[in-house]
């Protein structure tokens, strides 16, 4: 892996938590949208070399929902920037990761966005992202 290019954190409320992100660390807000595939509804705050990628869930099918449930607000998962995800996918299930996806799926900002299986990760979510 290249680099990073957001790390997602889980949050009830987009709209309470803005503030801290744009005023109090200064960090400019680059859109909101949603992701109704993961019935998600997701900010992205730029933090200068990286993205933060705040996600609110819309309703409790959200996997979010889940994570807030048990875990509460906080760091959900990091996102990898790579380029021909189908490979990377491959090379990684042939080195025994377990991944969440067998194909890619649309994620925010139309990127194609597959998921390793943290129990196969030593305890993190990791995203692999492409930018289309
Ligand atoms: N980071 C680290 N560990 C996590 C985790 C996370 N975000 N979410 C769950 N886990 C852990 C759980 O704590 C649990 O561990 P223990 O068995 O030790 O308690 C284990 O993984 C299994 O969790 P679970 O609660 O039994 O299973 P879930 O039904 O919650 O599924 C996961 C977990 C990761 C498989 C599921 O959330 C998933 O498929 N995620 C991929 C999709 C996703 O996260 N989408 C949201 C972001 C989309 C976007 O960015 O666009």
């Amino acid at each position: 892996m290249k680099k990073v290019d957001h790390i997602g954190i889980a949050v009830r409320d987009i709209n309470s938590v803005l503030p801290y992100y744009t005023e109090t660390l200064g960090c400019p807000l680059l859109k909101i949208e949603e992701v109704a595939s993961e019935n998600l509804r997701v900010a992205f705050i730029d933090a200068g070399n990286i993205k933060l990628e705040l996600l609110e869930p819309l309703n409790e099918e959200s996997a979010v929902y889940k994570f807030l449930e048990k875990r509460g607000e906080g760091i959900h998962h990091i996102a990898f920037g790579v380029e021909g995800i189908e490979a990377r996918m491959a090379e990684l299930r042939e080195k025994g990761v377990q991944l969440l996806n067998e194909e890619p799926k649309q994620g925010a900002g139309g990127a194609l966005v597959a998921f390793l299986h943290p129990k196969s990760s030593n305890g993190v979510l990791y995203e692999l992202c492409e930018k289309q």
